[in-house]
């Protein structure tokens, strides 16, 4: 390994091209990284979710039927979150030993997961409620430092263009968090974009399932609307390291979003807390030091 003063990574597993490639494009692709058989339990369990038979604090639905007035669930629900208190889903999500492994060598040993998530893009939806704009995690964070964050994406089946891959800005880490809002194109609650970026050339990721993907939270992202008759789903979780400190977001570019979040908690959890509170609700300790994320008594 070189003496290269490496700042978006931490620790020295990566090879030394895998860790000048996440320096230099904010992200890193790992092929077939996850085994079939932990997809098609997470699989499995997101339509236990979909039929009632298993419950996550926060299932999404697009506001429209499935081809042919198609009612079940799977045909509606475009995303559920906080499945990391799921022993499913942790165990062979967002606990998983190949994910973790990697998550360790961005941001150190001490993990927490602070957002958890499986994205479903059903057949034949609206573009509007089935694209995502171009985005920064960020945005939705109030905790630093932005280095000490970092996702993990899974294919749960062959992603393409046509079926809404992901799609992102190589090196756009490097840059500062941009103001976020709505957008002309989607209107799904909380999916936020930035402006301006529409004629940048984007790199698309086909992935297969299995696949993998880890970036940066400034990385610019988002991904495409679902043209196919097939389903496009990816589990995804969020992971910062458990001594990460929360900022003051009043004044900031996240003033607004944090209280958009409060006000959903708010109504989903019949919960008047501050977004902190939120975000130390939602997370969960994967490995290490506890921190700021686990002075709490009570999770969502
Ligand atoms: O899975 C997708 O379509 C995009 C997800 C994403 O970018 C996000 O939720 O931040």
């Amino acid at each position: 390994m070189s003496n290269k003063n490496y700042k978006y990574t931490l620790n020295e597993g990566f090879t030394e091209e895998q860790r000048n490639f996440y320096e230099e494009n904010g992200y890193i692709v790992f092929r077939k990284l996850i085994p079939e058989k932990d997809i098609d339990i997470c699989h499995q369990r997101f339509l236990d979710v979909c039929s009632g038979k298993v419950h996550v604090p926060t299932v999404m639905k697009v506001k429209k039927l499935g081809p042919n007035g198609e009612t079940r669930s799977e045909f509606t629900v475009n995303k559920i979150q906080e499945i990391l208190y799921d022993e499913k889903f942790f165990d062979h999500y967002a606990a998983h030993p190949k994910i973790v492994e990697v998550i360790k060598m961005i941001i150190g040993p001490n993990v927490t997961a602070v957002h958890s998530m499986l994205i479903n893009k059903p057949p034949d939806v609206h573009e509007e409620m089935s694209a995502h704009p171009m985005h920064q995690d960020l945005h939705y964070f109030p905790f630093r430092p932005a280095n000490k964050i970092a996702a993990s994406w899974t294919a749960m089946e062959d992603v393409t263009e046509k079926n809404g891959c992901l799609f992102v800005l190589p090196g756009s880490h490097k840059g500062p968090l941009f103001s976020h809002d709505y957008t002309e194109s989607v209107k799904n609650k909380l999916y936020h974009g930035v402006f301006g970026f529409n004629d940048v050339p984007k790199v698309m990721f086909p992935m297969e399932k299995g696949d993998t993907i880890f970036f940066h939270p400034l990385l610019l992202h988002g991904s495409g609307p679902n043209f196919t008759q097939g389903f496009r789903k990816a589990i995804s979780v969020h992971y910062a390291d458990s001594k990460c400190d929360f900022i003051n977001v009043i004044g900031t570019f996240q003033e607004g979003i944090s209280k958009e979040i409060e006000s959903v908690a708010e109504k989903n959890f019949k919960l008047k807390i501050h977004i902190n509170t939120v975000w130390k609700m939602k997370s969960r300790l994967i490995c290490g030091e506890q921190g700021v994320f686990q002075q709490i008594d009570s999770h969502l």
